[in-house]
């Protein structure tokens, strides 16, 4: 499944102009394998060049990109998990994301306006860190209700996860987010029922001056606080840059002094974040693809990604690294040199791994 991340931000903060850049990048690469988009939702392919050297290898007929999909919140104000603006189902679209990217305006432009305003980040940032804490609160506390009520039967694992809904509830009541409370081991399901969204990983996006690529020193402080990423794009030139052809975009890049593509800095950052690895399959006359998976899952999971069928029949694998299948030139050299093995369904999968599922359909 394609992995969701939500954008979120103050008004103006420059969520739109960063998913239009994101949605531009979508469309104009080549094959990308989801048809309906939503308005505020981009899917967006993460390039990879080890995938294009393994699919030149062993002759692929084209190349498919994994995607991540960018959802654009809107209506996050102060207020917003009491249901101000579109505050409920913005909360909602987020419940249902596996990371948040938090723009923050860090630009001083003042062509454009700040709802507070003045720019300040650290303050932005707590306006809606509080949000997102009080509608986990709210949430929280609905839930431990119910739990309360059914744990009365005795049974211990609903009373280890009342146990763990208080300490939730009492974090975001001091005003913490509830990643701070560890998961519990007798109710290991209770942090995924929940939902919450201050547990989610948090990449922040430093929306700087245009040629800019600093972080400003108190988002990176609050981040690496918090155990989040931080990167500094500009949304605008960003969307600009999209517009144009990629010869030209690398031009204005060189003459603005912006290295690599600020968005591939965000899908490479969130990515990270998630902990996840890319393997890759690829055959002669067919598709390459890439896929994503989380560290430390196996060759069976890596198989699930693929289809349920693949992982339902699962036999077993042929697996080897990317850069020892194109230093052998293919399958074929990759077998007579012994570099490609054979493994089971419990082989954990490492980055840049290309995989060939057997199984009985
Ligand atoms: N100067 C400057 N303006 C920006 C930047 N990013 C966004 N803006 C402008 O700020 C305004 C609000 O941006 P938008 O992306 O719609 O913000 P949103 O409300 O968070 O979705 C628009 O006029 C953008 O053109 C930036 O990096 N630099
Ligand atoms: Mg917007």
């Amino acid at each position: 499944m394609s992995t969701r991340i939500g954008i979120v931000g103050m008004p103006n903060a420059g969520k739109s102009s960063l998913f239009n850049a994101l949605t531009k990048a979508g469309v104009e690469a080549a094959n990308y394998p989801f048809t309906t988009i939503e308005p505020n939702v981009a899917v967006v392919p993460v390039h990879d060049e080890r995938l294009e050297a393994v699919a030149q290898t062993v002759g692929a007929s084209e190349i498919v990109w994994d995607t991540v999909d960018f959802h654009d919140i809107a209506g996050l104000v102060a207020g917003a998990h009491e249901g101000e603006g579109l505050g409920n189902r913005f909360l909602a679209n987020i419940r249902e994301t596996d990371a948040i990217v938090h723009v923050v305006r860090a630009h001083g432009d003042e062509n454009v306006v700040h709802p507070e305003g003045s720019v300040d980040a650290l303050r932005d940032i707590e306006t809606i860190e509080t949000e997102l804490v009080l509608a986990d609160l709210e949430q929280a506390e609905r839930r431990l209700e119910r739990v309360t009520r059914q744990a009365r039967g005795g049974e211990r694992a609903l009373i280890a996860e009342q146990a763990w809904l208080a300490q939730v509830v009492a974090e975001l009541q001091a005003g913490r987010p509830a990643r701070g409370v560890a998961l519990s081991e007798e109710a290991p399901n209770a942090a995924r029922d929940l939902g919450s969204l201050t547990a989610k990983p948090v990449l922040f996006v430093a929306n700087v001056d245009e040629g800019s690529e600093e972080i400003p020193a108190a988002i990176t402080a609050h981040a690496q606080a918090q155990g989040a990423g931080a990167v500094a794009v500009s949304s605008r030139i960003e969307a600009e840059l999209a517009e144009l052809e990629d010869d030209d975009a690398a031009a204005m890049r060189e003459e603005l002094g912006v290295s690599e593509s600020g968005l591939q800095r965000v899908v490479r950052e969130a990515f990270a974040l998630l902990r996840l690895i890319a393997f890759f399959t690829a055959g002669e006359a067919k598709p390459a693809q890439s896929w994503h998976l989380r560290q430390g899952l196996t060759a069976w999971h890596a198989a699930g990604e693929i289809h349920s069928d693949i992982q339902k029949g699962f036999v077993r694998a042929e697996v080897i690294g990317w850069r020892e299948l194109v230093d052998a030139g293919g399958y074929a050299g990759a077998r007579e040199r012994g570099t490609l093995r054979l493994e089971g369904r419990d082989y954990t999968m490492s980055d840049g791994d290309v995989i060939t599922v057997k199984f009985t359909p």
